[in-house]
């Protein structure tokens, strides 16, 4: 007999729900970090019901991952389900305590959450032919009818927005060429970006490089022909715990001294050349439509949940012109980076900027502008 009068709780037991797919970006992302601090979960798919009846009314728009843990607290957004274990306590802290590498860990993020996205959404969607067997089991798998082929058609449209067009599309190959290079070179010395652990350095490089260059048929191929290492740090972010038997010198402890290793700086340097100007030009962009709009604090971004961008910006990618969607969302990540350079000394405030004008990366600190981005009720807001 059922109760109707019952409300709707949780009905998983006594460990937290992972709402996503396996070829997901942003799931990769919950699931690494879920796997490496030893959190049981249980996986379910958006096909669930749960998913349909509870959590997209409560999150407001069909995204994953969403996290549900056994006290009905929903979670959407891998950086928030990051923090929310984070604040518990687990065994790998993701956040280093060190100012330098915890400004550069935000970067990185940032970086691979929404810089690679280009890469990896271009991987995946443009060399369709290669790897229609493989995206129609992962999109179709299980879906209802229909509904898998819907969701291919919508992620296939997001190209030109994410600025993945015939003239940027070499720049991008060559760009996917020199990450891994550069990552074969520092994964063949060290285990994780800033040493034992990862930190959400890697957590932002994992979701591009797990869930599509990882795994799909073309760039997964390029991946492991090319950079071994690479791989096997993929393998080793989605295994249980810390997976380095390779490195038996880490114990599970950072590089010392907030030390940056050697075989990182290309990267940064890398990093520096692509994100700029586009970064710059969003900002900015940004900076006008504060100026016009004037919304008041808490005022959502959009007008709907799952519009994520607010303009579309004329901008550069490698020299190459290109427009690109302005998502505040972007804020919300790197605003992490001014924060972590607030609670340093002086001494740490000038020893980490000097750090970023030598590698080109002093940019990416949004700084003072008069506005940020929070995330209220699953949504992304102006804060003011
Ligand atoms: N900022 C979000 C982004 C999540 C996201 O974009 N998820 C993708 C799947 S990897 C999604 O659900 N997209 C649905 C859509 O755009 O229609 C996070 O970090 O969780």
């Amino acid at each position: 007999m059922t109760d109707s009068t019952a409300p709707e709780t949780p009905d998983h037991g006594s460990v937290p729900v992972l709402y996503g797919v396996p070829h997901s970006l942003y799931t990769g992302i919950a699931r690494c970090y879920l796997r490496t601090q030893g959190i049981g979960y249980v996986e379910r798919t958006t096909a669930h019901p749960a998913y349909t009846d509870r959590i997209m009314p409560a999150i407001k728009r069909g995204i994953i991952p969403v996290v549900e843990t056994p006290d009905g607290t929903i979670i959407q957004d891998s950086l928030d389900i990051i923090d929310h274990f984070e604040a518990q306590g687990v065994p790998y802290s993701a956040y280093p305590a060190g100012p330098l590498q915890r400004v550069l860990g935000v970067i990185l993020q940032y970086y691979g959450m929404q810089g690679m996205l280009r890469h990896a959404m271009h991987y995946r969607w443009s060399y369709r032919e290669q790897q229609e067997a493989f995206l129609r089991s992962a999109f179709s798998s299980r879906a209802p009818d229909g509904r898998g082929e819907k969701v291919m058609a919508r992620m296939s449209s997001y190209l030109p927005r994410l600025g993945v067009t015939e003239a940027t599309i070499p720049a991008i190959e060559q760009s996917y060429g020199e990450v891994l290079a550069i990552l074969n070179r520092h994964f063949a010395e060290h285990p994780y970006v800033f040493g034992g652990r990862p930190t959400i350095a890697d957590y932002g490089l994992i979701g591009p490089l797990f869930a599509h260059l990882g795994r799909d048929p073309v760039p997964a191929g390029i991946m492991k022909t090319n950079a071994p290492w690479v791989f096997r740090w993929v393998e080793r972010m989605t295994a249980p715990g810390l997976d380095a038997p390779e490195f038996p010198e880490y114990d599970g402890d950072l590089m010392a001294g907030d030390a940056v290793p050697e075989t990182l700086v290309p990267l940064l340097g890398h990093m520096a050349g692509e994100m700029f100007p586009e970064l710059t030009d969003k900002l900015a962009f940004m900076d006008a439509l504060i100026e016009q709009r004037q919304p008041a604090d808490g005022t959502p971004v959009s007008e709907k949940p799952h519009q994520r961008a607010v303009g579309i910006v004329d901008t550069h990618f490698r020299g190459v012109p290109v427009q690109a969607g302005v998502e505040p969302y972007l804020v919300y990540v790197l605003r992490r980076a001014d924060r972590a350079l607030a609670a340093c000394t002086a001494e740490e405030r000038d020893r980490v900027l000097a750090f970023l004008g030598e590698v080109g990366l002093e940019q990416a600190l949004p700084g003072d502008r008069g506005y940020s981005v929070d995330r209220r009720d699953h949504v992304e807001v102006w804060q003011r």
